[in-house]
């Protein structure tokens, strides 16, 4: 953990571009998984991989809020319920702000209703949902399902990512977009909200 806020650190002063920094980090984290995969690491070596990229991107974080963009529209943003990760759901956050967008962060294991009553609390022009684990995909849908009861499903626009998602089920669930990571959900957030590029 202490190397890899020493390594980013070190990039930082030596004036890396933060986004590539964010991506090295991103692929050192799809190899932890790779190796959860093939039972060479477990989950205590999960949670440390985790705990060192939040560390080091706290420190990104003002490199890549940092924006003179206008206001660019809100957005409510959280990891689906019973679904904890949420390292890749605050890179969107992160990049969103830093692209002009005012973000609510509801945190991650976020119930449909949470969703449902931010939306309803008014001024909001998007929703994005995030999902890492094939079990808590359904509660995007029922999230979204949720929003259509309550009259709402019209007044937002629906963004959806996360490793298991993808374009076809973001089309089924009956979201707005799919984006497969967080320069494209920037992009896409803008298309949805009606923000030049
Ligand atoms: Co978990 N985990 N995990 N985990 N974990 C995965 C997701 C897994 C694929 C690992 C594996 O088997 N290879 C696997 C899921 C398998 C499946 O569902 N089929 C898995 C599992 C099984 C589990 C547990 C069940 C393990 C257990 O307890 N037995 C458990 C579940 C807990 C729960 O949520 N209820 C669990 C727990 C954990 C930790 C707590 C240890 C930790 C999370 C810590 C945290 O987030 N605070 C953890 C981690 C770190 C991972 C891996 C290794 C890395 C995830 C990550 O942070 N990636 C992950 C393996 C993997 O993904 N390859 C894994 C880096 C991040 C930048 O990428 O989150 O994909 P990502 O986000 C990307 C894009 O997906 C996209 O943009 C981001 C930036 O580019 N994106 C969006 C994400 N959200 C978006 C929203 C958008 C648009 C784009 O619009 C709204």
């Amino acid at each position: 953990r202490t190397a890899a806020i020493r390594i980013t650190a070190e990039a930082i002063a030596d004036a890396t571009d933060p986004r590539s920094i964010m991506d090295t980090m991103t692929a050192a984290m799809a190899e932890v998984g790779r190796r959860f995969q093939a039972n060479e690491l477990f989950v205590p070596e999960m949670l440390i991989s985790a705990r060192a990229m939040k560390e080091a991107l706290a420190l990104l974080r003002p490199r890549l809020v940092a924006t003179d963009v206008k206001p660019a529209g809100t957005v409510v943003a959280g990891t689906v319920k019973g679904d904890l990760h949420d390292i890749g759901k605050n890179l969107v956050c992160m990049l969103l702000e830093g692209a002009g967008f005012e973000v609510r962060d509801l945190g991650v294991d976020v119930a449909p209703e949470k969703f449902v009553d931010a939306v309803r609390g008014g001024g909001v022009n998007l929703v994005a949902l995030s999902a890492l684990l094939t079990t808590t995909l359904p509660n995007m849908k029922v999230t979204i399902e949720q929003l259509k009861a309550a009259g709402l499903r019209d007044k937002v626009g629906v963004m959806v990512g996360g490793a298991p998602v993808n374009d076809r089920l973001a089309t089924e669930i009956g979201a707005d977009g799919y984006a497969e990571d967080a320069a494209g959900a920037v992009a896409l957030a803008r298309r949805l909200a009606g923000v030049p590029a």
